[in-house]
This record gives C-alpha cells, structure tokens and sequence, in this order.
C-alpha cells in the first residue's frame, strides 16, 4: 500500500468540503422532479441530512445555503442547531434567477429599479451572512441574452461592475465577495459573466476580498480546466469551487463521477498552486443535484471522491516531474502522473478513517446507522423541498 509522508497527510487533513444545503432536496430534469420519501421539508431538515455527511466521513463541517431557498426567520437559532449537529453554516448564495423582474437581467439590467431590487437582494444576504457568520457572499448570474442585438454587452459589462461594487463596499471584516462564471444557460447567446477572464476583470478591481468561483460543469467540452485553476492562483483570484461533474453541460452529477482523472488533474493543480496550503482561501464546496440517486449517499459519494483525488495528487512524485520535464522526457513526465493516478489510495484513506476513530467505510456506516429508514417514517406530511 502506498502511503503518504506526514507532511502529505497533514495537507489532506486540510481538505474540507462544503456541501449545499439544496442537495438534498428534490431535484431533477425540465421533464420530471421525482420526489424522494423522507426528503426534507425545511432548511432545519436539510441541515440534519447534511451532518449525516460529516458524521461519516469527517470531510463536510459546514453546509452552503441558498437564498431565498433556505430563507428562516431566525439565522442565528438554525446555526446553533447546525453547531448543535457537529456542523456550522458556510457560503450564503445569492438567488436572481427566479423572480420575473429578472427575465432580462439582474445586476446588469437597463432598468435602475431591477437593479436596486438584485443589489437589495444581495445586502440581505449580506445581512444574513452576519448572523450565520458566514465568509462568503457567493454570485451567480443568469443574466444575458439569446440573440445577437438583444442586449448591449458593453453597456451591461459597466453595469455589472456598479452594481458588484455597491454589493462589495457592504461587506466587513473576512467576509468576501465570490464571483461565478458559467459560459450558457439559461441565456444562449451571451452571457454576462461566461468565463473566467470576465469575473476576473469584475473582481480584480474591488480589491483582494473579491475572487472567483470556478464551478467544474460551466466549461465547454474539451476545456482545461487545471490550467484555468493553475491561472486563477497563480493570480491570487481561486476563491471556490462548485464541485460536481458533467457530461454534457451543466449536469451537475456526482463529482469525480464523470471523469475522475479530470478531478485529479485538477487536484494537482491545487496542491501544486498552495490551493491546500495552511493559509489557503480557497473554498472547497459541492454544487450538485442528485435526481435519482439517494441524496445522502450521493453527498459522501462526492466529499469522498474528492478526497481520493487528492490524496492521488499528493502522491505525485513532484521531484521526479520536474526532472523529466526539465529533460524534456514526456513519457517519463507523463508516467509520474499516471502512476499517482493510478494508485489505489482506498486503503490509506481507510486506515486514516480508522485513526481518526471514523468507519473505514462511510457508505456502509451510514446505511447500517438506519437514518434513511428513520426519516422515512418520520417525515410525513408537508411539502418537500426542491428548487424554490
Ligand atoms: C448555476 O448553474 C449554479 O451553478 C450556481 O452556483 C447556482 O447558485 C447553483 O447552480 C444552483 O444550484
Ligand atoms: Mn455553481
């Protein structure tokens, strides 16, 4: 078995990651959303599923929210009973893709008033993050357009940067604006912030506590992301991750699912950047749905996959690399990648669990604890949450 040396494995001890409250509840296609029993009826029931995560694998401490999806009338009680799981409150989302003054755009929008009601959006989460003590204002935007003519991308570009100004000079202390980027959908033709390069231009002028989300599924096929994770910390701009995995676009399936070697390259590249560094800023969370898999499950599915990819990464023989690239031996630089990627580092992560006083299995822990079966006879009645 292969192994890790101390200053490896107190890297991996530092991976946390952040799982969204909305995973667990009810997701699906534009054809169909098939409801789960037990599926949660309240953001307090979410929170609860979302501890099972941690409990299992030690990997999860805090739980992302969605605004107005997981709105409650007192934050700071659901943080208590969060803290009272062994969890805390992470990121608090912004939500302007679902309200009808938004059809042709939010922060970007011609109209002043359409504008004021997304940037009052964002002070309240702003407000929210207060009582969750949360670090993290995280945006994304739907705003765009669908045909050429439809809207000035130019003018909407000076807009965007007024309004996340304003957003920005709200915040205080720690707390950081995090721009996300997604190249289509729901606008086809152009989207407001569709890559990188655009958040980074919208971020870079704010100051150090703006940076960029960079969410696995918003690329085009054939895109490379590590290189774009390699950019984004070598400029200081990497603030989070949206974890999940696509085929297609943004399909928001289980990460490392799709394309595991795509998460290890990926990996590399944080581990090679200071992503894990003790002073990282580096948010790790999931973004996903899961449709038809168990929701549960599928979330210590996913922190695991990225663990696994992680410890690969820090297998890389990042001597021997250097050395072959240096001599401008590809196959010999290639094969030092490969062989980390192909070390099953299942059994180390085992006995890492087993140290920590965790089940080796989080999987088989979890469905022998009989939690699914409890809150499938305990929650009855009321109306499940989903997307809204
Ligand atoms: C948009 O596709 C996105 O990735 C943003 O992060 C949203 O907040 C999220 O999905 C909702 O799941
Ligand atoms: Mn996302």
């Amino acid at each position: 078995m292969s192994s890790l040396t101390a200053a490896q494995a107190t890297v991996l001890d530092r991976l946390q990651i952040e799982v969204p409250s909305w995973a667990y509840g009810n997701s699906g296609t534009r054809f169909k959303v098939f409801g789960t029993p037990g599926t949660p009826r309240d953001p307090w029931e979410k929170i609860a599923d979302a501890a099972q995560v941690h409990a299992a694998t030690g990997l999860a401490p805090k739980v992302a929210l969605h605004i107005p999806w997981d709105k409650v009338d007192d934050y700071a009680a659901l943080r208590a009973y969060a803290q009272g799981l062994g969890v805390d409150l992470g990121t608090i989302n912004s939500n302007t893709f679902q309200d009808d003054a938004y059809k042709f755009g939010s922060l970007t929008h011609l109209d002043p008033a359409v504008r004021r009601q997304a940037i009052d959006h964002h002070l309240e989460c702003i407000e929210i993050m207060g009582a969750t003590g949360s670090r993290d204002l995280k945006i994304w935007l739907a705003d765009g357009s669908n045909y050429p003519g439809q809207a000035d991308m130019r003018t909407r570009q000076d807009l965007l940067a007024e309004s996340l100004a304003e957003i920005h000079a709200a915040l205080s202390g720690e707390q950081r604006l995090v721009l996300e980027y997604k190249f289509f959908e729901p606008a086809f033709y152009h989207m407001d912030v569709p890559d990188w390069g655009t958040a980074y231009a919208q971020v870079a002028p704010l100051g150090e506590r703006a940076v960029v989300c960079l969410d696995t599924g918003h690329h085009a096929p054939g895109t490379n992301i590590e290189f774009i994770v390699a950019q984004l910390l070598r400029l200081g701009k990497l603030g989070a991750f949206d974890f999940n995995s696509r085929y297609y676009a943004d399909d928001d399936l289980i990460v490392g699912a799709a394309d595991p070697f795509q998460l290890f390259r990926i990996m590399v590249e944080v581990v090679r950047g200071g992503g894990l560094a003790a002073d990282t800023q580096v948010a790790f969370m999931l973004d996903q749905c899961h449709n038809v898999e168990d929701k549960i499950p599928g979330q210590i599915r996913s922190v695991l996959n990225v663990q696994e990819a992680t410890a690969k990464a820090l297998l890389v023989d990042t001597d021997a690399l250097a050395l072959a690239q240096r001599e401008g031996d590809v196959l010999a630089a290639n094969a030092v990648l490969m062989d980390a990627y192909n070390t099953d580092v299942r059994p180390l992560l085992a006995e890492m669990r087993t140290d920590m006083g965790l089940d080796p299995d989080p999987i088989a822990a979890f469905a022998r604890s009989g939690y699914t079966e409890t809150i499938r006879r305990e929650r009855v009645g009321g109306n499940q949450m989903g997307w809204g």
